[in-house]
This record gives C-alpha cells, sequence and structure tokens, in this order.
C-alpha cells in the first residue's frame, strides 16, 4: 500500500510531469519525486526534452546521496533499456533506492520490464499508484499504443459567445499575439497538423510552426525553431486544393489527402479513420486538428477526438460562424461533455483544456 507520503508525492509527480509537454514528444511526459528514508523530499524531476535525461536520472541528480535507502516515485515504469540514454533502472539501483512506486506500466515493448528488473534486485516495487491521473497526464503518449492511431488534439479560437469569425468571415485576429505564440508551441510539439481543404482554400495558411527566437528549445536539438517541421495534412475529398497554395511552399512536407487515395465514407468524404491509421503506419503519434469547422464536426462525428484546446478571447461578435459545425448533435441528451484538464490566461485570452467523457 502506497503511503500518504507518498500518494502526495506522485500527485506532485504528474504535475512535474507536464512541463515537458511542449518538448517531450515523441517521447512521454514523465515526472518523479525521490524521498528518502524518513519520507521527506529530496530530489524532483521531470522529462525535459526527448533525448534527453529522463525523469528518474534528474530526480536522483538533485536527490545525490540522500537517495540511498529512498524512495523513487515515478509516473511511467522505469525503462530497462538504453536508448538515448541509459536504463533507469541502473540508475536506480546504483542510487541505493529501496523502494519504487510506479503510476503506470510501460506499454513499450522496447524499454518495459523495468519494474521485473528493480525486483530481482530486491527493491520494493509498487505498481498502479495513481494510474489514472498518471494515464490522463501522459495520454498524449499512452494512446496510441492502444488506439493504433495518433493522439488527436482539436484546437480552436473562439469569442466568449463562442464564435470563429465575423458575419463577413474575417477571422484574424479573434486571439492576442500570445495565445498564438502558444499555438505555434504546440504545432512545433506534434508530428502532424491537420486542416480541410476548405480552411485552405479560404485562408490559405502556412501550417508550420514559427517560433519566436527567444523560445528556447531542447539544448541537444537547437533551438525550438529548428525542431523539425510537422507534416501537413489537408483532408480533401476532391482534390481541390490549388497548387499555388502555402501549405505547398518548401517549409514542410504535405500530404493532400483526398478519398480516393486514403478510402471514402457512404457520403464520399474522406474516412477519418483510415486517414489516422495510415498516418500511424508512416510512424505519426501526435496529430494537432486546426479545422476549420467542417472536418472538425467530421472529426467528432467519428468519435476520433482525444482532447481539446480551446483559446477564448474576451470578445464578443454576435454574428458570425462558430468553431465547429455538425458534430452529429441533435438534441440536448447528445451533448459531447468534456472535463476540464487545464485552465489558464495566455495573455488577455483563456486557453482551457478539456478531454472528452467515454460515451
Ligand atoms: C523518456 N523519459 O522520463 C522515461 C522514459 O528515447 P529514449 O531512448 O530516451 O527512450 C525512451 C523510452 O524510455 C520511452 O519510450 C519509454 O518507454 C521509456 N521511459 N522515456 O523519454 C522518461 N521514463
Ligand atoms: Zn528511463
Amino acid at each position: 500500500m502506497a503511503s500518504p507520503g507518498e500518494l502526495a508525492a506522485m500527485r506532485r509527480a504528474v504535475e512535474l510531469s507536464l512541463n515537458g509537454a511542449y518538448t517531450t514528444p515523441p517521447n512521454p511526459d514523465v515526472g518523479c519525486v525521490i524521498l528518502d528514508a524518513t519520507g521527506a523530499t529530496v530530489g524532483e524531476g521531470w522529462h525535459e526534452h526527448a533525448g534527453g535525461p529522463h525523469a528518474e536520472v534528474n530526480a536522483l541528480a538533485q536527490a545525490g546521496e540522500r537517495a540511498r535507502g529512498g524512495t523513487a516515485v515515478v509516473t511511467l515504469e522505469p525503462c530497462d533499456h538504453t536508448g538515448r540514454t541509459g536504463p533507469c533502472t541502473h540508475a536506480l539501483l546504483e542510487a541505493g533506492i529501496a523502494r519504487v512506486v510506479v503510476a503506470v506500466a510501460d506499454p513499450n515493448p522496447v524499454a518495459a520490464g523495468g519494474a521485473a528488473t528493480l525486483r530481482a534486485h530486491g527493491v520494493d516495487v509498487e505498481a498502479g499508484v495513481l494510474e489514472d491521473e498518471a494515464s490522463t497526464a501522459n495520454a498524449r503518449w499512452l494512446t496510441p499504443f492502444r488506439t493504433h492511431r495518433p493522439f488527436v488534439v482539436w484546437k480552436f479560437a473562439a469569442t466568449l459567445d463562442g464564435r470563429s469569425a465575423a458575419a463577413d468571415g474575417s477571422s484574424r485576429w479573434i486571439t492576442g499575439p500570445e495565445a498564438r505564440a502558444d499555438v505555434h508551441r504546440l504545432r512545433a510539439a506534434v508530428d502532424t497538423v491537420v486542416a480541410g481543404s476548405g480552411t485552405v482554400l479560404a485562408d490559405d495558411p502556412q501550417l508550420t510552426a514559427r517560433l519566436d527566437p527567444s523560445d528556447a528549445g531542447p539544448a541537444d536539438a537547437g533551438p525550438a525553431g529548428e525542431r523539425p517541421q510537422p507534416l501537413r495534412v489537408v483532408v480533401d475529398s476532391r482534390g481541390r486544393t490549388p497548387a499555388t497554395a502555402r501549405v505547398h511552399d518548401d517549409q514542410a512536407a504535405t500530404w493532400i489527402a483526398t478519398a480516393a487515395e486514403v478510402g471514402a465514407t457512404p457520403d464520399g468524404r474522406v474516412d477519418l479513420a483510415k486517414l489516422l491509421n495510415a498516418l500511424y503506419e508512416q510512424g505519426r503519434r501526435y496529430v494537432l486538428l486546426e479545422g476549420g469547422p467542417t472536418l472538425a464536426g467530421a472529426f467528432w462525428q467519428a468519435g476520433l477526438v482525444d482532447r481539446v484546446v480551446g483559446y477564448v478571447a474576451p470578445a464578443l461578435l454576435g454574428a458570425g460562424p462558430a468553431a465547429l459545425h455538425d458534430a452529429g448533435v441533435g438534441t440536448i441528451a447528445d451533448t459531447i461533455r468534456l472535463d476540464v484538464t487545464d485552465v489558464r490566461t495566455v495573455g488577455p485570452d483563456l486557453r482551457i483544456t478539456a478531454t472528452p467523457r467515454e460515451r
């Protein structure tokens, strides 16, 4: 049984894990707290960026000798492999850790097995502690193992009265520069950006991550601006995207996904489940769905959205289109209910992160 102190440490580890959210992909978000033999916190760490030291190693570095005989509380089962860094099982054993409290088992066959290795070396391992909380925090990485498709985040911007454009169709800019910079960080974190051909025809977006140079990225990956650009996917049933569209510039790769190539729904649209499966087969794990409202509605109808990030501007339009059209909800009983996981202000705007409830 995890002690109250260990449960509190796991809550803290989950919180720490989220610090890496924009820089850990394609690796997991992991947090770790080291307690000494008396139960006092002597080290905290999280996985800061893909390819860098794992959460356990960062927390052990802070704890130093005080880790000996202590407990490591970690949101993901410690890895047992030599990848870009050495196995965390070895680091924990070398530090003299006596007990390891784990939230979620590692589904990655390459790295899994850490709990068994630690037990074989006499470490007391308890798994499954606050598993739900830790799974939600790391859903972006865990979901593709289970679903064999990328994790899908739908992002939108709207006024407080829920409008994403004015009555005349103009939509720049609803949110402020801080929210737009935040979107660029999100684009830099994902490996794929998806938009509909309607949006490409209407707004001619570039769909690349353009970061402020002051947004320093992971040290060994160069500035964040040098992270690979996400693949741009235009969902375009009938191939309407013009050759002159900005998504065809040389800044990033682009796939115009047509119904003929991907597979069609009975009404001739691109089959989105097949699209996501194809992206998964291409190694894609993290999709940012950027709209427009019709494509977003189709994703919701197909039950293919895992997370919502809504930027809400303290502004009113009173008329104009919403961010979401025809999500398959005809009556109030069918409302898509979400659980809010985070709310914060970004400049003058609100950013609400939420996940759909199981239906
Ligand atoms: C992380 N950070 O804190 C933990 C991970 O890319 P590599 O070689 O560093 O290895 C990544 C794998 O290690 C990852 O897929 C997961 O299974 C395991 N644990 N990874 O990036 C961490 N604890
Ligand atoms: Zn590790």
